[in-house]
């Protein structure tokens, strides 16, 4: 509703009014308030609040409710969103009975809206400011829109919230909720900037609670609809003669405070100042809201609090905050972490800073029992991804970036060891403290100085698989599968034998050892495959600990899950999810067979899990050993790749060549036994082999009756493709005949797998797309076309 600024001047010409600070009883339709120097206002009959603009610094002014009575003046209620004004804005009560809020220029900046014919204005004793009807009802009220605060007389119903400021002086909406839910709920909430809820106390009363009452005498509790009380959240009673206000302050707390009257028995003391005499939580530095969230102080930084009960947040060395103006944005890395592409030669340029009582409780991404502290620092400082370990009773946890839920409290019992750079000169935060610019500049140029490309890439799969960890966790809600899933556990030998009553039911024996089934002591029905490795007792402790880690951070649902390990005296042991479905092996080639459809979706599954192995791990894993024993079925028959990680690592550039053949007969790429470099696409060779056995159930070759009919299948899959015959392959599989075009799609890629030259190989990548469907799949040459031209 915006006036024309001639014809809004000309009628405030008109005005009778005056606009300067006055008790008012009722105030009357035409009056209004100019946010200019004076201090104008409405005021209560006590004289105990008023309603007006108050000037915030030098900034602006807010409209707003305040004790007028004390020096603070303090604000309980502002309109706007806490949003601030220019001089000259004006709040009016026009005559024909509306709100307005006007700019300088007549623009409308905000208006309350009700239903009914206003007729009068009042600023109440109890700091609540009406508008009312002609019969004295009220249209319109403060306490009805709080803000941040609560005062006595005042309740919050059903579907009302008290939105905490952004910081001590400025008024928009800050990032902590206490909300009286519709379902019925009382609760404290982060509102993070992204949206996201998360809830760090709660009165649990969802289809009972009602309405929040602060009543008189101080108390604030929660009540049903009968008006049982069914929860305190302050039961502080306050002396009769002072003020009080109960308010959701920026740092996340809710507190109820008093102030002597100025009229009161302690009228001595004044003038006083606002004390606490209630808060919840006690602790909030020790409330986590969720274990993936930023916290209360906001990522990277730790929460401690102060003897005045109130949290400050800091970064911990090596960091420094994100934005100085604003103390919950968190904290940043002012150096470059480790680099995770090949062998961590980075490792003896950084060291571990300790710090005491100091925690970051839901970061872990590997745990190690029983351990010496040495041994903590050392596989700390040698995992790029190591970002803090935390020491506590012989029990090391490993914690990657980015750090949440930060706290330093004499509660938190152990030792963290904080890896920062050894030489701090470097550090750009330390060099230059006020010159972010600077900091960035530098940190620019490092990153230039070593391989930008691998760095990029290094940084993006960092992202992503920040961002499919954290997708991963909100879809799925089986909480002892996700902790463990990320929580790598280290076992003694003795759990496992307990767990394995003494390795009793064997379930497979693969090239790597006996695997049997086990089930984790602390929760019934928690089953598990525990594989004793028989081939690693000769190699050396770092080794296997390097390659368990590798394993550790992988996390695909393509690929069987590691959940543990153990690693004691010559025993070397490895604790997987169990399969209920066991292997591809037992279904492919037995009778019935795997529908056609699941068979389509298995090869997909695989496809997708030696992508993430090839590509999208910070180091890649060439599996070596594809082929159905190695495909595990879960219940709903989703492919899961098994034994990857454990051939020797390759990382990507080390393309050197092995003299022991490590694949199995029938599935093993022809660079093996001819002195080639060893890549990732002997994983393709042997993908196409089992692509093929996949679609027609058929082994890779397979002696009918008598050896001269040997078939290999590989050879005649690419004869019937060539004669347009594919169907001569399908054993009476209907569902396949009706789906050619994919079958021959399907055939086309294997064939474009078994390529004998790697290099026409295309990459998993390409596979996964063609398979899909989502690239054309050009005619493929014969596969031992290379062979013959040698
Ligand atoms: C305020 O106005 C209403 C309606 O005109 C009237 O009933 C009421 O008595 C007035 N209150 C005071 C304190 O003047
Ligand atoms: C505003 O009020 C304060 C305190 O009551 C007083 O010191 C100051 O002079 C007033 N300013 C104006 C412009 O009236
Ligand atoms: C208050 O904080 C908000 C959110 O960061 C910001 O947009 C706004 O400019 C700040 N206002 C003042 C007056 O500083
Ligand atoms: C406020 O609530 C408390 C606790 O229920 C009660 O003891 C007290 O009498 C109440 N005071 C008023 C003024 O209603
Ligand atoms: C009031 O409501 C609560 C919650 O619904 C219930 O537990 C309690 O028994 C009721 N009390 C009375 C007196 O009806
Ligand atoms: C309020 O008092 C009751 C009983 O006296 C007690 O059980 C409860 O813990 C108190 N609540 C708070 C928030 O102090
Ligand atoms: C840098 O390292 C030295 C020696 O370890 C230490 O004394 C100093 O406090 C460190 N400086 C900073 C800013 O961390
Ligand atoms: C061999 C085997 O364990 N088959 C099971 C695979 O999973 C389905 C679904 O849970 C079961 O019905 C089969 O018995």
């Amino acid at each position: 509703m915006a006036l024309p600024l001639s014809c809004f001047l000309f009628f405030l010409a008109l005005q009778s009014h005056t606009s300067v600070a006055q008790t008012h009883s009722n105030i009357t339709l035409g009056s209004f308030l100019k946010a200019n120097n004076d201090n104008t206002s409405w005021t209560s009959p006590s004289g105990d609040f008023a309603f007006g603009f108050q000037q915030i610094e030098d900034k602006g002014f807010l409209l707003a409710v305040w004790f007028d009575k004390i020096p603070e003046k303090t604000i309980v209620w502002s309109a706007n969103q806490g949003n601030l004004v220019q001089r000259g804005s004006i709040i009016q009560l026009t005559k024909d009975g509306q709100f307005l809020f006007n700019d300088p220029n007549g623009q409308e900046i905000w208006s309350a809206t009700f239903v009914g014919i206003l007729s009068y204005a009042a600023m109440l004793d109890t700091g609540n400011f009406v508008l009312a009807s002609q019969d004295s009802v009220n249209l319109w009220e403060t306490f009805d829109n709080p803000t941040d605060t609560i005062l006595p007389t005042q309740t919050l119903s059903l579907s009302t919230q008290l939105v905490a400021r952004f910081s001590e002086t400025n008024y928009s909406n800050g990032r902590f909720l206490f909300a009286m839910q519709g379902d019925g709920n009382l609760v404290l909430d982060t509102t993070s900037f992204r949206g996201e809820k998360e809830t760090y106390w709660s009165t649990q009363t969802v289809g009972i609670g009602f309405q929040v009452v602060f009543n008189q005498s101080g108390y604030i509790f929660l009540t049903a609809r009968n008006n049982t009380i069914l929860n305190y959240v302050s039961n502080a009673s306050a002396p009769s003669d002072s003020y009080q206000l109960a308010i959701l302050e920026h740092d996340g707390v809710f507190r109820q405070y008093i102030y002597p009257k100025p009229s009161g028995s302690d009228a001595s003391r004044w003038p006083a100042a606002w004390s606490t005499i209630s808060l919840i939580p006690e602790n909030i530095c020790l409330s986590t809201p969720s274990d993936s969230g930023r916290g209360i102080c906001g990522l990277n930084s730790y929460c401690s609090l102060g003897s005045d009960q109130r949290p400050t947040c800091q970064c911990p060395p090596g960091y420094t905050i994100i934005d100085p103006h604003d103390e919950l944005s968190g904290c940043r890395q002012t150096f470059i972490s480790p680099s995770c592409d090949g062998p961590s030669q980075d490792a003896d340029q950084f060291d571990l800073r300790e710090m005491l009582n100091i925690g970051w409780p839901v970061n872990n991404y590997i745990q190690y029992f029983p351990v010496t502290e040495d041994w903590c620092r050392g596989v700390c400082l040698r995992d790029c991804l190591c970002t803090v370990a935390v020491l506590r009773d012989e029990r090391c946890f490993l914690k990657r970036l980015p750090l949440s839920n930060g706290r330093l409290d004499d509660s938190v019992r152990g030792k963290a060891l904080i890896k920062i750079p050894k030489d701090n000169s470097t550090l750009p935060g330390v060099k230059s403290k006020n010159n972010d610019d600077s900091a960035l500049i530098i940190t620019g140029a490092v990153l230039l100085g070593r391989s930008a490309f691998l760095n990029i890439v290094l940084l993006l799969a960092t992202f992503l698989a920040y961002f499919c960890f954290r997708n991963r966790r909100s879809e799925v809600l089986q909480p002892h599968r996700v902790t463990l899933g990320m929580n790598l556990q280290s076992f003694s030998y003795k759990e496992l034998e307990q767990a394995t009553r003494g390795f009793e039911e064997e379930i497979g024996h693969g090239a790597f050892g006996t695997v049997y089934k086990g089930e984790l002591p602390n929760e019934k029905g928690n089953f598990v495959a525990v594989k004793m490795l028989e081939k690693f007792v000769k190699e050396g402790e770092k080794e296997f600990e390097t390659e368990v880690l590798a394993m550790g951070h992988t996390n695909h649902k393509n690929l069987v899950q590691l959940l543990g390990f153990c690693n004691e005296g010559q025993h070397r042991l490895l604790v997987y999810e169990l399969m209920s479905n066991r292997s591809l092996a037992n279904f492919l080639f037995g009778n019935p067979w795997l529908n056609w459809c699941t068979r389509v979706q298995i090869a997909f599954g695989v496809s997708r899990g030696l992508c993430y192995l090839h590509e999208e791990c910070s180091t890649q894993i060439i599996h070596c050993d594809i082929k159905p024993r190695n495909i595990l079925l879960d219940d709903l028959f989703n492919a899961k790749i098994s034994d990857f990680g454990l051939a020797k690592l390759l990382s990507a550039d080390q393309t050197r060549t092995t003299t022991g053949v490590r694949g199995t007969k029938g599935y093993v790429a022809p660079e093996w036994f001819k002195n080639m470099p060893i890549t990732a696409k002997v994983d393709v060779y042997s993908y196409g082999i089992l692509l093929l056995e996949l679609l027609f159930c058929r082994k890779s070759f397979e002696a009918e009756s008598n050896d001269e009919n040997m078939v290999i299948l590989a050879e005649w899959a690419y004869d019937c493709y060539k004669d347009k015959r594919l169907d001569l392959l399908l054993q009476n599989d209907e569902a396949a005949m009706h789906d050619m075009k994919r079958l021959e799609r399907f055939v086309m890629v294997a064939i474009w797998c078994i390529q004998e030259d790697p290099s026409l190989r295309p990459p998993m990548r390409k596979v996964t797309q063609m398979l899909e469907g989502a690239v054309e799949v050009p005619a493929p040459p014969d596969p031992s076309s290379y062979i013959s031209s040698i």
